[in-house]
């Protein structure tokens, strides 16, 4: 029954980190559930494809709201019920997406709604960082551009920071993971950092054995 969430702004590697930490964890005969978001339910994705649709013009409290109407269903779903049997739940961004991405709206907002849509906070957060422009360049080169990443530097430059500033403020659920190091130095620095919080887990990795 362990939740970890893979954050960090756009193009810094989690969906691929988060697949070799599934295989691990498999591999060592945990179930795993890998899910995302916007998504990981059939609502959910019907709510993400709105929200990515570069011809859409949603403002920052709309996307807060449809982020957390997708969240909504989602952790009832999909979360909840894999955590109560016990599965271990790897989720591709969660709600520190919505507090970095839609930080403009204010926690005074953000905040009850995350009260009443996040039943249970992640055991551990994984806070992939990087510099804007590598992020940037790295989601380029998969090709057209959704509408988060076409919103430009500065914008990017505000989430990265708004991340760092969660980050600061709740270290003992957030683990920052230097995301512009090559792919194999960064999954070792990802074991390492779940064997050392969830040692239950992992309890044979020790940072030099990546997936084996
Ligand atoms: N969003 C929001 O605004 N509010 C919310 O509450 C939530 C989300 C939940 C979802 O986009 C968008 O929704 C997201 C935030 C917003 N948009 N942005 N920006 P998505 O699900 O389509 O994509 P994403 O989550 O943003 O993924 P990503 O950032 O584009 O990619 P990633 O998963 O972090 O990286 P990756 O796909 O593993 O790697 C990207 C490329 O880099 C790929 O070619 C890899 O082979 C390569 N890569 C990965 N690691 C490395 C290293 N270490 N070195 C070199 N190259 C690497």
């Amino acid at each position: 029954m362990t939740f970890i969430t893979f954050e960090g702004p756009e193009g810094a590697g989690k969906s691929t980190q988060i697949r070799v930490l599934a295989e691990a964890l498999e591999q060592r005969g945990h179930e795993v559930v890998l899910t995302r978001e916007p998504g990981g339910a059939p609502e959910a994705e019907a709510l993400r494809a709105l929200l990515l649709d570069k011809d859409r013009d949603w403002s920052p409290l709309a996307e807060a709201l449809l982020m957390n109407a997708a969240r909504d269903a989602h952790v009832r779903q999909t979360i909840e019920p894999a955590l109560r049997r016990r599965a271990v739940v790897l989720c591709d961004r969660f709600f520190d997406s919505t507090r970095a991405y839609q930080h403009n709206v204010g926690e005074q907002t953000l905040g009850p709604l995350h009260k009443a849509v996040v039943p249970k906070l992640p055991d551990l957060t994984l806070l992939f960082d990087l510099p804007v422009e590598v992020g940037l360049a790295r989601a380029a080169s998969r090709g057209a551009a959704d509408r988060f990443e076409a919103k430009g530097v500065a914008y990017h430059e505000g989430v990265r920071a708004a991340f760092l500033d969660i980050a600061d403020a709740e270290p003992e659920r957030l683990a920052v993971v230097d995301a512009a190091q090559p792919i194999e130095d960064v999954t070792k620095a990802v074991m390492k950092l779940v064997h050392d919080r969830l040692p239950t887990l992992l309890d044979d990795a020790d940072g030099r054995d990546s997936a084996s």
